[in-house]
């Protein structure tokens, strides 16, 4: 029985052209700035989201964490949505590492509305920190993969430049948004200062991500990287990797939409889950489990047994991700066994 794993776009393999690419990569010592591999996938990279300059970054979380260092000083504040990646799942990096204290304000869908972000600004008054960094997340992992639509971008950019600070997009799925929005990526990019993406994942790259912003601004995060120990030599064997995902799998992410839309319509239709259809706009399907029928654990082992893999966010909420190794085919399957599970318990 083939597998079925809906858990994370992260877990995609490398495609073909991807592993012809890295066998054939030319490589360099990148700490001297001589990989040739690394060289093209940043300066592609870069043109891609409409910036001066990227650098290449092991993971989304370094990504992140090598631009709160690059933005901030220490004492400073961070605006971010309530569940933010930055703030859920990178273990307390902006207080280890920048030390940033977090100002969480919560948003509709994972959108935050620019009144809120005004609000939030502190006032001049030695009592405060001071407010330097505005954190977006698009698409929103926590919230089901929602999009924060251009003209929103736009509103959130104009508060920032008002109160004088900057803005950063965690934008691990930010091609995602721009496929959801039916837009060129750097529609959303022009609003923010600084872009993380991640490569590794509906890319479906084996390893990366990049890092977006000005000269001036990439080469502070070079140095962060340098202290985070994420200089990789020779790593141009993975870039050639990454060079191929913006090539080739971007114009391909309606399909993981689709899917993700058929997946949520069959699931709207199982009495246990509610889904909030309306939140579904990528490649991403979260929905609440009734806990009078079971918890998300208890389901998802039961569907483990019939070869379908997903995650629990919470007891009581599962999610689903697709991505180019999961057809339409695997969709309808996925649909048949949850069925099977419900008639069975
Ligand atoms: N998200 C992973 C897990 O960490 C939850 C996933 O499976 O979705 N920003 C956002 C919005 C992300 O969703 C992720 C990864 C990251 C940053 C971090 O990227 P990595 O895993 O490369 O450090």
């Amino acid at each position: 029985m083939s597998k079925i794993d809906l858990r994370s776009d992260t877990v995609t393999q490398p495609t073909e052209e991807m592993w012809r690419a890295m066998a054939e990569a030319e490589v360099g010592d990148d700490v001297y700035g001589e990989d040739p591999s690394i060289n093209r996938l940043q300066e592609l990279a870069a043109d891609m989201v409409g910036k001066e300059a990227a650098l290449y970054v092991p993971s989304g979380t370094m990504g992140n964490q090598v631009c709160l260092m690059a933005h901030t000083r220490r004492g400073e504040e961070i605006i971010l949505e309530d569940e933010a990646h930055i703030f859920m799942y990178e273990a307390g990096g902006p207080a280890v590492l920048s030390g940033c204290q977090l100002h969480r304000i919560p948003g509709e869908r994972g959108v935050l509305h620019p009144d809120d972000v005004r609000a939030a600004v502190r006032a001049e008054n030695i009592h405060f920190p001071e407010t330097t960094l505005l954190c977006l997340e698009n698409t929103h992992n926590r919230a089901g993969g929602t999009v924060t639509p251009v003209q929103r971008m736009r509103e959130l950019a104009e508060v920032a430049q008002e109160a004088g600070m900057n803005i950063h997009l965690d934008g691990a799925r930010v091609f995602n948004a721009a496929c959801a929005e039916g837009v060129d990526v750097r529609r959303i990019t022009e609003h923010v200062d600084s872009v993380q993406f991640c490569l590794s994942k509906g890319l479906a790259a084996p390893v990366g991500s990049i890092v977006a912003g000005t000269e001036e601004f990439i080469a502070r995060c070079l140095r962060a990287r340098k202290i985070l120990g994420g200089g990789m030599r020779q790593a141009g064997i993975i870039a050639a990797a990454g060079v191929v995902a913006l090539q080739t799998m971007v114009d391909r992410l309606e399909e993981d939409h689709a899917n993700a839309r058929r997946l949520a319509e069959g699931i709207a239709d199982m009495a246990p889950f509610t889904v909030d259809l309306d939140s579904v706009q990528s490649n991403i399907v979260a929905y609440d489990v009734d806990p009078e029928w079971f918890s998300a654990p208890a389901f998802l082992d039961e569907l483990r047994e019939r070869g379908i893999m997903a995650n629990p966010v919470t007891p009581q909420r599962i999610r689903m991700v697709t991505h180019y190794q999961v057809d339409s085919a695997d969709i309808e399957r996925t649909l048949d066994s949850m069925t099977e599970v419900l008639s069975q318990w």
